[in-house]
């Protein structure tokens, strides 16, 4: 028999799965469809992880299973290609970013098609290809003609010395990430999505789709509504209000300060009245300095100055309330006031402590000497006019009718998502499709003339006043206006990484469409995505984004279906042997051309999902891959075991069944490595046996090949089965048939658990007392008495009564 040489035979089955497009996606309405999405990767210089692998072979081994299964499978891959780490490099050689997009694309397609994807390469799609980008700016043209783009002042990280504005990820720390000098904030007039807008329809979307319980979370957490109320307070002596949001209005009689945000507008506004100006100014410069994580999360110390000179009124006790500026209050949130509550709130609380702030109790049930009391369930209002008596639940109802009727405030609703900041002052990105006119104000770039290319340029450098290196060629920033014909200008602002991504599984049902993002039939067909898995780090900014858009698009009419993605998965990352993230720093990074070059895809692929839970992370193991190389082996040469006897041979029943109900469960549920130890033990006990039956080798290859797809094809060749194993079935199991025949049987001697014995599941009574009486510990019982009766369950108990 031949050798187990991987890489001949890998070749070999690419090379004709491509010449077959044996896995080109029909667009076939009559087979039911199976759509299966992993997140595209970025093209980058650096070239293919093993984090890819484990992230594209889980989904991988789904679609092939269900191709087996009899599913139209559409399983696609592209270029999520537009980026910093291209636009860096173009800036530094010199080098046309398309230049070096499609040297890194070659890359990545060569790689993955080396660990045998089966992946539809007839419908890849690339985000910095214009006919795709077309698309991603005709979507911003609807998101703008529904007032949902809009402009607005926000600040941005600039280096001075650069002269660059530096995304968030360049600029850590507050230090340029090129030169290391300080990266102040510039005001600019930049473009935000009204995602707000659509924080409802996202979370009561999560109803209707199958996402891991803690994807959930991370999305509800990141969107973060809570039902509240904003309530007005006066201020003394001036024609002016504080409006605070509150989610416990309930506790209105137990304010006893307020605070407000330092970049409160309060404060500049009434400076002539405050007395302290110089010590809040002083404030102001210091909490600048400090993150908002720094602000919010790690404050244990308080810090605040009492504003001298302003005075609020309890809206409902008449009451003088003092007012501090003080940075556990941000801007972002709600009104950037608040009512503060000592003796229900743990941050009030610690903060009253340390001015000396009075206490005061309204809900009674704690010692609110000792700390906050913050239990909404059990507690009854106290010292609260109207609402002694009452529960919180009850209680923020009642107050908050009192507050309508009387004026002084209303219920309210808020969310910690933030509108989305779309822009970038970069060149390689999409151009935003608007056109700024004096006269007509913004308008957008007419359908039929999209997509906005982006010109040449000789220099990738964004400009000396943080404008997009765009905004430096004259003859692609004049235009006429496409509404008066006047003079007009370009927006030189381009879409933010986002954007290409999240609408990109829609094109995959449709590449070549030139009307339409993809048809109604194809939208109709292969939606929604049945299973889409990727990194949890990707669960928030990504998934939402694209729910976003996809909703949007579904409100519109474009989409037919609410949600994209019925069923989302995420995988653990793979860490180096040394148990640290995988680095180049740290030189613990695996290249996984190595392993295939050393020992074949189907190795890498079969050690990616053997090698820990998949949704843990996992320590990469180089003994462990060579282990699974030699289960490869074994595999192979299951060959020499192969008798002429076709169907199961009966001492291997149970052992088929057993094996294929466990590895089409483990693959359904993701445990992949469950499932490979199960195929594992299955080839150790035939070994034992030393014979494979032709039937049983070919439904055990079936089972590998979602797993291991060239070795398993090119033992089905071998063997001479029919056609080729990816037109196979999946084999089926019998539930009755997955049962050990051979069994452990409880034997109770008067009522009581006397031991257990092994035998046959279907033995008569006769055999199972006679190897009961040659287990020592029953028959100690049995001996010299007389069995008056005898209860004999087959497979559950032996219940023997003796006098
Ligand atoms: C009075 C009160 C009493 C509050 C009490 C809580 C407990 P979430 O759940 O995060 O929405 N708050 C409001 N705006 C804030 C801001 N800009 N920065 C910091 N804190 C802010 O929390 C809302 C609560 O956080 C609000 O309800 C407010 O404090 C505070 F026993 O008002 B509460
Ligand atoms: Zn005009």
């Amino acid at each position: 028999m031949k050798t187990y040489n991987p890489q001949v035979i890998e070749k070999k089955w690419q090379e004709i799965w491509d010449k077959n497009e044996t896995f080109k996606a029909k667009d076939n309405k009559e087979q039911k469809k199976f759509y299966g999405l992993v997140e595209f990767p970025y093209p980058s210089g650096v070239g293919l992880h093993v984090g890819h692998i484990r992230a594209y072979t889980s989904l991988e081994v789904i679609s092939r299973k269900r191709r087996l299964e009899g599913y139209n499978v559409l399983f696609p891959i592209g270029w999520d290609a537009f980026g910093l780490p291209t636009e860096n490099y173009a800036i530094q050689t010199g080098i046309h970013p398309r230049e070096v997009t499609d040297r890194n694309i070659k890359v990545f397609t060569q790689q993955l098609k080396t660990a045998g994807y089966s992946f539809d390469w007839s419908r890849t799609v690339d985000t910095t290809n214009p006919d795709y980008f077309k698309w991603t700016q005709w979507i911003f043209v609807q998101l703008f003609k529904h007032g949902l783009a809009y402009k607005d002042k926000t600040y941005v990280n600039f280096c001075n010395s650069c002269k660059v504005v530096l995304a968030n990820e360049e600029s850590q720390n507050g230090v340029c990430d090129r030169c290391g000098s300080d990266v102040i904030q510039l005001e600019k007039d930049v473009w935000f999505l009204k995602i707000r807008e659509y924080a409802d329809k996202l979370l009561d979307g999560l109803n209707e789709v199958d996402f891991l319980p803690r994807i959930k979370l991370e999305q509800e957490n990141w969107i973060g509504r809570s039902y509240g109320a904003e309530v007005d307070f006066k201020i003394k002596d001036i024609d002016e209000s504080l409006r605070v949001f509150t989610t416990r209005p309930d506790t209105l009689y137990g304010v006893t300060f307020m605070v407000i945000a330092p970049e409160h507008p309060l404060l500049n506004k009434y400076a002539s009245k405050i007395t302290n100006m110089d010590e809040i100014h002083e404030y102001q410069e210091e909490s600048k300095k400090k993150t908002e994580f720094e602000r919010v999360q790690l404050a244990k110390d308080k810090t605040g100055v009492e504003i001298k000179g302003l005075t609020a009124i309890n809206p409902v006790s008449g009451e003088k309330i003092p007012v501090w500026v003080a940075d556990y209050v941000m801007m972002g949130y709600g009104t950037g006031a608040i009512m503060a509550v000592p003796g229900h709130d743990t941050r009030d609380w610690e903060f009253a402590k340390k001015f000396n702030i009075p206490i005061v109790e309204v809900i009674a049930g704690g010692n609110i000497e000792e700390e906050a009391f913050t239990d909404v369930e059990d507690g009854v209002m106290v010292n609260s006019g109207v609402l002694n008596g009452l529960r919180v639940k009850d209680a923020i109802d009642k107050i908050i009718e009192y507050l309508k009727e009387k004026n002084l405030g209303e219920r309210k609703t808020n969310y910690k998502m933030k509108d989305w900041a779309f822009n970038r002052q970069r060149y390689w990105g999409e151009p935003i499709p608007i056109i700024h006119c004096h006269k007509c104000g913004m308008v957008p770039v007419p359908e039929e003339q999209l997509p906005v290319k982006l010109p040449d340029v000789e220099n990738y450098q964004p400009t000396e006043t943080g404008e997009s290196p765009l905004a430096n060629i004259e003859e692609w920033v004049n235009v006429k206006c496409p509404v008066c014909g006047e003079d007009a200008k370009r927006e030189t602002d381009t879409m933010p990484q986002w954007a290409g991504s999240s609408w990109y599984f829609l094109r995959y049902m449709d590449t070549q469409n030139n009307e339409a993002i993809a048809s109604k039939d194809n939208f109709d067909y292969w939606g929604p995505i049945d299973w889409y898995n990727g990194g949890m780090e990707h669960v928030t900014r990504h998934l939402i984004y694209s729910r976003f858009w996809h909703r949007f698009l579904y409100d519109i009419g474009v989409v037919p279906f609410k949600e994209p993605y019925a069923k989302r998965t995420a995988q653990g990352l793979i860490l180096g042997s040394d148990g640290e993230k995988m680095s180049k720093s740290r030189g613990n990074v695996v290249n996984p051309n190595e392993i295939v070059d050393e020992m074949g895809a189907d190795t890498l692929r079969t050690y990616t999902m053997f090698i820990g839970d998949y949704e843990k992370y996992a320590i990469w193991s180089d003994s462990s891959v060579k282990g699974c190389k030699r289960f490869l082996d074994r595999v192979w040469k299951l060959q020499e075991l192969v008798t002429d006897e076709t169907s199961y041979s009966k001492k291997h029943v149970t052992l088929m069944h057993k094996t294929i109900k466990k590895v089409s469960e483990d693959f359904e549920s993701m445990k992949f490595n469950t499932a490979i130890a199960a195929m594992m033990s299955f080839v150790n006990e035939i070994n034992s046996d030393n014979y494979i039956t032709k039937d049983e080798l070919k439904d055990f290859i079936i089972l590998l090949n979602p797993v291991a797809p060239h070795i398993t094809e090119e033992i089905w060749e071998n063997q001479g089965f029919n056609g080729m194993l990816n037109e196979a079935n999946w084999p089926n199991w019998d539930e009755e048939k997955t049962v050990d025949d051979v069994i452990e049987l409880p034997v109770q001697v008067n009522g009581k658990v006397r031991g257990k014995i092994v035998l046959s599941r279907d033995v008569d009574v006769n055999t199972a007392r006679q190897i009961a009486k040659k287990d020592e510990n029953i028959n100690k019982y049995l001996e010299g008495k007389t069995i008056i009766k005898e209860i004999y369950v087959p497979g559950k108990i032996f219940n023997i009564v003796v006098k």
